[in-house]
């Protein structure tokens, strides 16, 4: 089997999305997320220019080396556009050859480890109140675990929160990013007492999660940590800056939270530390920004070693060719945590064809073969991409914090 073609599709059902799609001498086509939010075309560019060119005439069976071919064999390595074109590439390879063996992908990673996963949702509010609401309509929607963000008392705009009714999206169209404001006093005297108000509202059963989106010091985020134990979290995320790995040390000993990181991370290499120090308890890389299925298979490995869990970053911003992809990989390794979960815009949906099953905050498998995912072609073409940018955060005297 050859490749003989690849394209890069641009397209904005309810946002914009990157997609590559590889096809065969055979007739068989596979498919692959290429977006990176806010520097979606660096990818497309570097995928159409440098990398297609060299994928004519491959077997798409070889992913192995092909995946060496554009990691190792470039030189440069490393870094969020690369590995984002490296691992859509990977994953179009993977729905390719399950789709000429006629089976769905997990059947060729290891078989099915579980009959379902589990997922997590987004619940936020404005203040407590709405955010209680929230929670308790994700609740009502039979999800077992709900990640937690509230607008916090005296902050204008914070993270996870949308300042209208409409679901959250973090992206704003315009030429340049808007900016926020940020204070982390009032954070981190906020949310125990959100947490506290959370917890005895629903049962002990339900699973709470809650991201600090990078904010924090490890000394804060220590006392985030220690604070909210006694409200039992499923993991803290992304309290200090990922690549501030140090500080995990210093963090750990303070608190038996469990933590969660590297939605950001692009390589086995971010979290190498991480994982065999013991400092965290899932890692968030997902499938598309980590390079693809054939790297986070072995990130999975390593993981598994040391009973660290996969929680695979999955927002609203990486389509939901993505999600299938994380979710054939959850189904097949052992060590399987938990998979975020915020769903789509209707338009998005429409877009993206979608074969597996969620009900009662649980996805199943489909049994299509490949990747179990399509596109309509048509339709994505309408959809044309508007420039859009995650918004930069200031602390509130001017200084340039993380977003
Ligand atoms: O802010 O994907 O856990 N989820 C997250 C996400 C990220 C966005 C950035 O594009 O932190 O919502
Ligand atoms: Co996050």
């Amino acid at each position: 089997m050859k490749i003989i073609k690849a394209e890069v599709i641009v397209c904005a059902p309810g946002r914009n999305f990157v997609t590559i799609k590889i096809e065969t001498d055979q007739g068989i086509y596979g498919l692959g997320d290429a977006t990176l939010n806010g520097r979606e075309l660096a990818v497309a560019t570097y995928l159409e220019k440098h990398l297609i060119p060299c994928l004519i005439g491959r077997d798409p069976f070889d992913s192995e080396d092909i995946w060496h071919y554009f990691y190792r064999g470039v030189y440069w390595r490393r870094g969020a556009v690369n590995m984002t074109a490296i691992g859509a590439i990977d994953m179009a390879l993977w729905d390719i050859k399950g789709k000429a063996l006629d089976v769905p992908v997990y059947k060729l990673l290891g078989g099915k480890s579980r009959q379902k996963l589990m997922a997590y949702t987004h619940a936020q509010g404005r203040d407590m109140e709405e955010t209680i609401d929230k929670v308790a309509e994700k609740v009502a929607q039979g999800y077992q675990a709900v990640r937690v963000q509230s607008g916090v008392p005296g902050m204008k705009d914070i993270y996870g929160i949308s300042n209208d009714k409409k679901s959250y999206e973090p992206a704003i169209i315009g030429q340049k990013p808007i900016e926020e404001s940020w204070n982390t006093s009032k954070y981190l005297n906020y949310i125990p007492k959100l947490f506290s108000k959370v917890r005895e509202t629903f049962s002990d059963d339900l699973h709470l999660l809650h991201d600090a989106h990078h904010r924090l010091t490890p000394i804060e985020a220590a006392r985030l940590g220690k604070e909210l134990e006694p409200f039992n979290l499923f993991w803290l995320e992304d309290t200090i800056p990922a690549e501030l790995q140090e500080g995990f040390k210093l963090l750990r000993q303070h608190t038996s939270t469990p933590l969660a990181v590297g939605e950001i991370f692009n390589t086995i290499y971010d979290c190498q530390d991480l994982i065999t120090n013991q400092l965290i308890d899932y890692i968030r890389m997902t499938i598309a920004h980590g390079g693809g299925i054939t790297p986070m298979l072995k990130i999975a490995s390593l993981a598994g070693l040391y009973h660290i869990k996969t929680g695979c970053h999955g927002p609203s911003d990486l389509s939901p060719i993505n999600l299938a992809a994380c979710l054939h990989f959850g189904t097949a390794i052992n060590n399987f945590g938990i998979q975020e979960y915020m769903g789509y815009a209707d338009l998005t949906m429409e877009v993206f064809k979608f074969s597996h099953d969620f009900k009662n905050g649980f996805f199943t498998m489909s049994e299509a073969p490949g990747l179990g995912i399509d596109m309509d072609f048509e339709k994505a073409k309408k959809h044309q991409y508007k420039q859009a940018y995650l918004p930069v955060n200031r602390l509130e005297d001017g200084t340039l914090h993380s977003w």
